[in-house]
């Protein structure tokens, strides 16, 4: 072996034994991507959007355009979900709630045939929960969708709960690789999960996928976890879950809600509250912002991050940020992306990667290969 070669092969393996998830044999860094079939259960037709209907933005080509890009790449190695019942899920989600997705459109058919994505017309603002007895849901299906949804954009079709609960496998079969030793991994959970609350379902999500990994990884390893929300939007859903606890950060960078859904939720006065005051950050961006914006104020919430001092990161990944994308209004590219990734990956902490948002499609699978190359795939 000449004196050339022995320095690339010390060089590359002083390089992968820097960071683990890496394949010795090939000499390259692998990344685990959690995948199942079962979304393709949830196919809406129609979004109530807008004050119109239209053709649904989160469908089932948003995650096969994902497949398709990483799995032609080998630095990806697919892998199926187990399965973890619903223990976890109602460890954060209301079991009403739970209950409700599993047979709430079989009840809705039952009771109105021939409906086949059931959407609420009744919603429950405080004047008319507040005369329900105990607080309790209503009797009739027609009104209990109303109870558990906030919104129109999200409907309930027959395969729904089995693709919900397909995206939630897929959020903690991901953790768990990453708790057993991987530095990272990619979960592609499709319905996205990040505006789903405690106690309700809307904006595309049904059961919120990372405040599901990160309340698991909480109370089994008992360690600080990090949730960053790089999706466009706010995730509302998971600063809720976690507002008042001290052991979960939530950073999200989004869309100021002044001009961005959901509008009322992820301003910057919004720290937490109890307990949890100083662990609940909002970064609002404007209007535009393009890569060096993005970076730069990724860049800080990474430091906020490394202050908290987490044992595990959480990453709800939306490419809606992307410069074409058809609901956004952010200008990030997709070298921008892999920007993104290589900041967090200096943070040095083992990652847990979960889809959410993105509905450029034909960018989507560059968008998500660019940030996770960069993250160190
Ligand atoms: C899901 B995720 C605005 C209606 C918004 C729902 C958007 C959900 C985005 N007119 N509809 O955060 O990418
Ligand atoms: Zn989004």
């Amino acid at each position: 072996m000449d004196g050339l070669a022995c320095w690339l092969i010390v060089t590359v393996f002083g390089r992968l034994g820097m960071s683990t998830g890496y394949s010795i044999s090939g000499i390259l860094q692998v990344m685990k991507v959690v995948y199942t079939a079962a979304h393709l259960l949830h196919d809406p037709q129609v979004e109530f959007e807008t004050s119109t209907a239209h053709k649904p933005w989160e469908h089932i080509g948003r995650a096969e355009a994902i497949r398709e890009t990483l799995q032609a790449d080998p630095r990806f190695e697919f892998v199926g979900p187990s399965e973890w019942g619903t223990a976890p899920i109602e460890a954060v989600h209301n079991t009403g709630l739970v209950r409700f997705l599993s047979e709430g459109w079989q009840q809705y058919n039952a009771a109105q045939p021939g409906v086949r994505e059931v959407v609420a017309d009744v919603f429950y603002r405080p004047a008319l929960r507040d005369k329900m007895s105990a607080g309790r849901e209503p009797q009739s299906i027609l009104g209990r969708v109303g109870y558990w949804c906030f919104e129109t954009t999200t409907p309930l079709t027959e395969g729904t709960y089995t693709a919900a609960r397909g995206a939630v496998d897929t959020a903690l079969t991901t953790t768990q690789l990453v708790l057993d030793g991987e530095a990272s991994a990619y979960g592609l959970c499709r319905p996205p999960g990040h505006h789903a609350t405690s106690d309700l379902y809307g904006g595309y999500c049904f059961f919120n996928n990372a405040a599901v990994a990160a309340h698991h990884v909480a109370s089994t390893t008992g360690s600080k976890v990090t949730v960053l929300d790089v999706d466009y939007h706010h995730g509302n859903g998971t600063q809720q879950i976690f507002y008042d606890r001290d052991d979960v950060q939530y950073v999200s960078l989004h869309g100021d809600p002044a001009r961005a859904y959901p509008y009322s939720i992820g301003f910057a006065d919004e720290t937490g509250s109890g307990r949890g005051l100083g662990y609940n950050i909002n970064h609002l961006m404007p209007l535009r912002a393009d890569d060096d914006l993005y970076v730069s104020a990724l860049s800080t919430a990474c430091q906020q991050i490394a202050a908290f001092g987490p044992a595990v990161l959480i990453v709800s990944l939306g490419l809606d940020t992307y410069i074409t994308d058809p609901i956004s209004d952010l200008a990030v590219t997709t070298p921008g992306m892999r920007r993104c990734g290589e900041v967090v990956r200096q943070l040095g902490l083992p990652t847990i990667v979960l889809q959410e948002g993105g509905y450029d499609v034909a960018a989507l699978g560059a968008n998500v290969h660019a940030w996770l190359t960069g993250l160190g795939a």
